[in-house]
């Protein structure tokens, strides 16, 4: 145990990518912003099932280059990457035969996307990780959907309709998602993705799950049991609790004080701007200063610092984003290890 988690404890300082078809829309639903991170508009803005998968046909990442990515992360200090495979509205990255909710058979760029980082990951020595969302699915039928009933910001005009709806069905909003119950959803996509995700790509460094809505013990154990397919990989702490602690703590866009460090490893993740999805309108970038003092405060406390960037459609990083990874990057040259 201790040997496999070797090379993240040293690693201080990975790279988190959200990416998908919410980049299309980018935190805008008909013209109207929605409020918060932007890969949660599908939720927030109630969008039907086949409203929102036309987004889809505007996903054409044709300025995709996982080498710069990588080179970029590399550049910057990064040690592993940890990519949404599939995030909640069930969109996968990857070429898939457990739904056709996927980038080759619901784009026009036809193409798998973690295969050439995953190639690009192993040229340049870091490691790579998969997030993926096992329990909210909102256009597989049958995943499950958090309840946030209120929409913020815009709010859908059938809103009252749609949220006592919602209220009803389990934070569903579309009627398509409750076709199949949650055990179908678990057996026909969710554990045969990840036995593609830790079957195709080579070495997986991290599973990250998220957001346990609606798991029990049994779907836990089925998705935890498929971890041995990669004997050396290192699993977060969001897949079922209490159960199914994982290797490490999560704490989410917050530094812990030291008294509330018990002994465990633990990850931060943080976004760059508001959102973790790329969000047109969110200009807010932190700051070098902060990325830096972030940073430096997370090594010194013994964790590491998952740092967000949120590609756009077509596949490229914010400007925001490679601006502050080259910064970040010019004060680990001169400051960081070798
Ligand atoms: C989840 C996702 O819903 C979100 O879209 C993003 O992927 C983020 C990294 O993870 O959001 C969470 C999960 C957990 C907490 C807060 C937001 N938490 O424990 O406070």
């Amino acid at each position: 145990r201790d040997q496999r988690m070797e090379w993240w404890r040293d690693a201080r300082f990975g790279m988190f990518i959200h990416w998908g078809v919410y980049a299309v829309p980018a935190g805008e639903y008909n013209g109207h912003p929605i409020n918060k991170a932007s890969e949660w508009i599908m939720n927030r803005g109630k969008i039907p099932v086949a409203d929102y998968q036309q987004f889809a046909k505007s996903f054409n990442p044709v300025k995709y280059n996982p080498e710069a990515w990588v080179k970029l992360a590399k550049e910057a200090g990064m040690k592993y990457i940890v990519i949404t495979a599939k995030h909640h509205d069930g969109f996968a990255l990857f070429k898939t035969s457990a739904s056709k909710w996927n980038v080759v058979d619901a784009t026009p760029y036809g193409k798998d996307l973690l295969k050439p980082l995953a190639d690009a990951c192993r040229k340049y020595g870091i490691k790579l990780g998969f997030y993926y969302s096992q329990a909210q699915d909102w256009n597989n039928p049958g995943g499950a959907a958090a309840r946030k009933v209120t929409s913020e910001g815009w709010a859908n005009p059938d809103s009252a309709k749609i949220d006592a709806y919602t209220q009803a069905h389990s934070g569903h909003w579309d009627p398509a998602q409750t076709t199949e119950p949650m055990s179908s959803y678990m057996d026909k996509v969710a554990v045969p993705q990840v036995k593609e995700l830790l079957t195709n790509y080579g070495n997986v460094a991290v599973l990250w799950w998220d957001t346990p809505t609606n798991m029990t013990d049994e779907y836990a154990e089925k998705l935890n049991a498929l971890l041995s397919l990669q004997p050396a990989i290192i699993t977060n702490d969001r897949l079922k609790r209490p159960n199914f602690p994982g290797d490490y703590k999560t704490p989410e866009q917050k530094i812990p004080n030291l008294h509330e460090l018990d002994g465990r490893d633990w990850e931060t993740c943080m976004t760059m701007n508001g959102s973790w999805g790329y969000k047109r309108a969110d200009n807010k970038w932190k700051s070098t200063e902060t990325l830096v003092r972030n940073l430096v405060d997370i090594a010194s406390k013994g964790g590491n610092y998952l740092l967000n960037v949120g590609p756009t459609a077509e596949g490229e990083f914010p400007e925001g984003s490679i601006n502050a990874l080259q910064h970040v990057g010019a004060w680990m040259k001169v400051n960081g290890e070798a």
